[in-house]
């Protein structure tokens, strides 16, 4: 197993001091109570660990530039809910809208799940009390696409920690964070917070279709009223979540961002098959999980 960011390992020193502290072995890993993992696009079949043993993952999108992508948040909230850890939502850059109106109506579902919802500006300061609150004493995760401002929240939630610093604009002379790796970044008021580079696609891993409906929270008041105890909501008659749906008791978005993930996954019978080395904590369903 490969440690991951977040991991609790046994490790064995020489005594030997160097620049970094004191050296030596990792020779264990302790088991993980979760971890947010994505598929690796450049690996078939493989994944990636991007923290381990978090409690909470915040799940950061710009309302613009770049786009706020809901379909990309759906997959990482699914990621998130098979951790398990908590997911919070955090829309940055609101200095660039009028005002919080122009982002609440795409946010309603997510609302409606209880899931909760921080809007912020690392330019100009909103939120980022109600941000430093949600993670006060816990360690939680950083995680969306990149631009949207989550090495900035970082370094508005604590000045001074450490940040990469990877190009000087040549015109502003100032510097330009860049993420390149990693790192947990111990908070004064208790807790660490992980800073991850961003990513662009977010493939849902170690989900099987069978499960998938489990990870939607706004599926679970319905999801055991189908026909067919095995429906996977696609193609099934008698599908009280599709019927939801037309009932609009479901946003329309959220089901088509389930179908997108659903034909992306393996059916249970073909992971168990799986000779891959799945090493992932133990599993729970995320349905009807409530703050
Ligand atoms: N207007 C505005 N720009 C922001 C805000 N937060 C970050 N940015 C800018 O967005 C760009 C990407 O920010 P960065 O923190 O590196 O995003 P990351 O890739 O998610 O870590 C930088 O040019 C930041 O100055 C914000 O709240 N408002
Ligand atoms: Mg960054
Ligand atoms: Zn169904």
């Amino acid at each position: 197993m490969i440690p991951a960011v977040g991991d609790v390992v046994l490790f064995r020193s020489d005594g030997v001091r160097d620049t970094d502290g004191l050296r030596g072995l990792i020779v264990g890993i302790e088991p993980r109570k979760s971890i947010l993992a994505r598929t690796d696009p450049s690996q078939k079949s493989g994944y990636r660990i991007l923290g381990a043993n978090m409690d909470q993952a915040i799940l950061v999108f710009a309302v613009r530039g770049p786009d706020l992508n809901l379909r990309l948040l759906d997959r990482v909230l699914v990621a998130a809910a098979c951790g398990p850890m908590d997911a919070v939502i955090c829309i940055n850059k609101m200095d660039l809208v009028s005002g919080p109106a122009e982002v609440e109506g795409a946010l309603v579902p997510y609302v409606k799940m209880g899931y909760r919802v921080v809007l912020t500006s690392a330019i100009r300061g909103d939120g980022i009390d109600e941000l430093s609150a949600t993670i006060a004493g816990k360690t939680s995760i950083l995680a969306g696409p990149s631009g949207a401002g989550k090495t900035s929240l970082v370094s508005r939630i604590q000045p001074g920690l450490e940040l990469a610093i990877s190009d000087v604009n040549a015109s502003t002379g100032r510097g330009v964070h860049t993420t390149t790796h990693f790192e947990l970044h111990r908070l004064v008021s208790g807790g660490y917070l992980g800073d991850t580079p961003g990513v662009r696609e977010f493939g849902v891993w170690n989900v099987s279709k069978e499960r998938l409906a489990g990870m939607f929270r706004d599926f679970a008041p319905f999801r055991l009223d189908c026909r067919f105890a095995t429906c996977t909501h696609s193609h099934e008659p008698d599908c009280a979540v599709k019927n939801a749906v037309e009932e609009k008791l479901i946003s329309r978005e959220r089901y088509d961002s389930y179908i997108r993930i659903l034909d992306t996954l393996p059916d249970e019978r073909s992971m168990n098959n799986s000779p891959s080395e799945r090493g992932s904590p133990r599993r729970r369903d995320g349905a009807g999980r409530k703050r």
